[in-house]
């Protein structure tokens, strides 16, 4: 990795490099809350915007130039996996995304096509050659992943869940197909990954959505087993791996995984998990998504409050907990990120602890 970055301050927090101040970005920071990415998919459905590199170039560049963070994020989805398998993805309007044809017994998994990278999802990384020749070495980019996880409870579940019986119908009754299926997934996660870090992402993230909705030991053996599979077969050249596992709380596991940087959720205390980690990894987050919805001296409140848990030293990436919420309005978000860039500078003068 011989890239001459402007800002490369997330890279340095990855690996507790020292920083200048805490650097910042927003899980889906490119989405619906902006006006500009409204106007873009006004033209174009969602999916024909993630296979239009110039569509998805444009909507990953606005949150640079809007709100200001310090990395871009391919724009793309987790569910372009499961797409070029050959599962049929519907995006209906107001109601998400829904596969017609969910997988729930043998049959319907023989029927999934092993995927490339290269050839079957070829658009995305077009896509990131086309974001890197335009972002130009100002801020790093940001691959991503689903993990085997949370791509299988999309594809046995066929859509988002409140109670995810299909899929725990099938952990619990059929143990060997759920792993027969996870292997197949994570193989294409490694090629997919593998496949974006050569077209030129600076790091990557693995998002377990659904890792939380696991019992530890089945968390274990269904979910964490499958992510630290993929980041041993990664092919990279030290760019960083960030694991975003919402809801799970065992960071003595979570940080043995292989991953640099652990993504923890709002529901925990970000200085706490630091202590119990120790030097093993960075860590991102935790910002509650709906502090956004207050006024700017409630989030400078709240913000401060994260900043001050984690604490003095590098290894810190400023995140939401989760993702942005769409109705949030990006002059919040555009306050937050302007409190990180003016006031976390304090946090890295001290010698590291
Ligand atoms: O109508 C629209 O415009 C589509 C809304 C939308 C957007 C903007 C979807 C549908 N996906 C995305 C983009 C997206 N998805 C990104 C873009 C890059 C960025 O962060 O800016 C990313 C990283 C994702 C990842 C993703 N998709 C996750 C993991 C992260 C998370 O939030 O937990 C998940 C679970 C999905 C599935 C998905 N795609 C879209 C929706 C509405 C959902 C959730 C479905 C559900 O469970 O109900």
């Amino acid at each position: 990795m011989t890239e001459n970055l402007q800002n490369d301050l997330i890279l340095r927090a990855c690996n507790k490099l020292p920083v200048e101040r805490t650097p910042v970005w927003i899980m889906r920071q490119a989405g619906r809350y902006l006006p500009e990415y409204r106007k873009v998919r006004k033209k174009a459905d969602f999916l024909t915007m993630c296979k239009t590199p110039e569509l998805a170039a444009e909507v990953t560049l606005q949150p640079i130039e809007i709100i200001g963070v310090d990395a871009a994020i391919i724009f793309s989805d987790i569910l372009v996996i499961p797409e070029a398998m050959g599962m049929e993805l519907q995006m209906l309007e107001g109601q998400g995304p829904n596969f017609l044809n969910p997988i729930r017994n043998k049959t319907d998994f023989r029927n999934l096509k092993k995927i490339d990278a290269e050839s079957s999802l070829k658009y995305v990384l077009d896509a990131i050659s086309l974001v890197k020749r335009e972002l130009n070495g100002r801020v790093p980019l940001i691959g991503f992943s689903g993990s085997p996880w949370t791509l299988l409870t999309y594809m046995v579940e066929g859509k988002g869940s409140k109670n995810f019986s299909n899929v725990k119908k099938l952990i619990f009754n059929e143990p060997e197909l759920a792993h027969e299926i996870l292997d197949f997934i994570a193989d294409a996660v490694t090629n997919y990954l593998s496949a974006q870090i050569e077209s030129g992402v600076n790091l990557v993230q693995i998002f377990d959505t659904w890792g939380g909705i696991l019992s530890p030991s089945h968390f274990e053996e269904f979910s964490l087993r499958y992510i630290s599979h993929v980041i041993q077969k990664l092919k990279r050249d030290g760019q960083p791996v960030i694991l975003f596992a919402k809801g799970m709380h065992d960071f003595v596991k979570l940080a043995n995984s292989g991953a640099d940087v652990i993504s923890v959720d709002w529901t925990v205390n970000i200085g706490e998990v630091r202590k119990i980690t120790g030097s093993k990894v960075a860590l991102q987050g935790n910002l509650d998504p709906a502090v956004l919805y207050a006024n700017f001296s409630t989030i400078e409140t709240e913000t401060e409050k994260v900043l001050r848990s984690y604490g003095y030293g590098s290894g810190h990436i400023f995140n939401l907990g989760h993702g942005i919420l769409p109705d949030v309005n990006p002059e919040n978000a555009k306050f937050l990120v302007d409190y990180i860039k003016n006031n976390s500078s304090k946090y890295h003068k001290e010698i590291e602890i």
